[in-house]
């Protein structure tokens, strides 16, 4: 699939530190431990509904991870995927009467036209679970040719699964108990009561083709891929083992993230798919989770529609540390937006106070772990002094607004 248009970078003088990160499954932040090319895999869209907030924000996380990568020099590999074949994408285009092809396209696109706006770096592969059939069917044939995976009892419906106890490390990304597993499993996307299943825990890899449903040839008969091996078979294919990072919102720790992983730890004998296992917090609205199924949404389109300039967003969304579940609200953006407009402020004056040690402050506090939070408050810092005291530096405003370019995504 084609991405979107790349955001200019501006050069800033000067490397940033090593990148520092939490990962999920160690539960302690430590250094990102990349070559010299720096991949990353981040979960994409189903494109049943418009980007809200809660979807700005995680890929809004992986920007700023891509950025200070490139800040502190490496060449990055980033992939993303984009599920088109999935129950709600078909169950949205039945109750709309199109095409689930047609839904999926015109989502995309939005989604297209929002990271843009956002000034969201593009994934170097972009590629939907229509565009990697044959990768899942080739995963799906080693699982079972391994006895990772069988299928069935079930003469209308030869559904494949994944044998959950297929690698012995299974349970180490989420670190949760079978109990919270299971609970999991059957609230997001998993099947626990389907008969003829090993465990309850088992995860679905083909979906043998059911009316109405689209399906695609297999050595195991007609079918359709299911959620995890998808991840698994683009991350494989794009980048191969040992990512440095597999990414996405919180919501994706269990079952997803585990599945994905174990599903290629399987067939790659490796111990860890990922070094790193990155999440965002919820963006919630309303007192709950932000959810195209809840419908609290508040959409990235509607509030450019509305006339919100996209940097607000992008500095309101900023504001919280991407780790924290977090609210948004009216105030949120009319924080930001004062925000903006004092460092629009700052960086249009003639000249002010020194900037080496607000940069190199920024880098710092966004390579621990994005330090967001930190990160608004000295650029505020610096502003409210070059408003306040002015300056002799006639180099510093330009350094500022490059340095918030370059790193926050954001042009003043
Ligand atoms: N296609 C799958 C991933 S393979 C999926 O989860 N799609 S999604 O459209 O539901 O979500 C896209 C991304 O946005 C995921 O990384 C998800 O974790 C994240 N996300 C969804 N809701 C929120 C929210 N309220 N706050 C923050 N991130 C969210
Ligand atoms: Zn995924």
């Amino acid at each position: 699939m084609q991405s979107w248009q790349p955001p200019s970078i501006p050069i800033l003088p000067g490397r940033g530190p090593q990148l520092r990160l939490y990962d999920t499954a160690d539960r302690q932040v430590r250094p990102v431990s990349a070559g010299e090319e720096a991949t990353m895999y981040v979960c994409g869209i189903t494109p049943y509904d418009a980007t809200h907030l809660g979807h700005a924000a995680t890929y809004l996380t992986f920007d700023l991870v891509h950025r200070l990568w490139l800040d502190s020099g490496h060449r990055v590999n980033y992939v993303q995927n984009i599920t088109d074949v999935d129950d709600p994408l078909f169950e949205r285009a039945n109750r709309d009467g199109i095409d689930w092809r047609e839904l999926a396209d015109r989502e995309t696109a939005l989604f297209a036209e929002d990271m843009t706006a956002l000034r969201i770096l593009p994934p170097h592969a972009y590629v939907a679970a229509t565009e990697a059939i044959g990768e899942v069917v080739e995963l799906v044939e080693k699982m079972l040719a391994s006895g990772a995976a069988y299928v069935v009892d079930d003469a209308e419906y030869p559904d494949v699964y994944f044998r959950a106890d297929a690698t012995t490390q299974f349970g180490y990304e989420s670190g949760y108990d079978r109990e919270t597993m299971l609970r999991l499993f059957g609230e997001r996307g998993g099947d626990p009561d389907r008969a003829g299943k090993s465990d309850a825990l088992d995860a679905l890899l083909w979906r043998a083709q059911r009316s109405g449903e689209p399906s695609w040839p297999s050595p195991f008969g007609p079918g359709r891929p299911g959620w995890h091996v998808e991840c698994a078979a683009i991350a494989l294919d794009r980048i191969g083992t040992g990512l440095d990072i597999q990414g996405g919102g919180s919501d994706l720790i269990f079952p997803h993230h585990e599945f994905s992983a174990a599903h290629a730890e399987c067939v790659t004998g490796e111990r860890r798919f990922a070094r790193h296992y990155v999440h965002a917090g919820m963006i919630g609205w309303g007192g709950h989770k932000m959810s195209k199924s809840r419908g609290n949404l508040v959409l990235v389109s509607q509030l450019r529609a509305d006339g919100v300039e996209p940097a607000a967003i992008r500095l309101g969304l900023l504001a919280g540390h991407y780790r924290t579940d977090r609210s948004w609200s009216d105030a949120v953006l009319a924080d930001a937006a004062l925000r903006l407009q004092r460092w629009r402020d700052a960086t249009t004056l003639a000249a002010g106070p020194d900037a080496t040690d607000v940069v190199a402050r920024v880098r710092g506090y966004l390579a621990d772990d994005l330090d967001t939070p930190k990160a608004l408050a000295a650029l505020d810092g610096w502003s409210i002094d070059a408003l306040s005291y002015g300056g002799h530096d006639s180099k510093a405003p330009q350094t500022v607004a490059t340095a918030v370019d370059a790193l926050l995504g954001i042009k003043l």
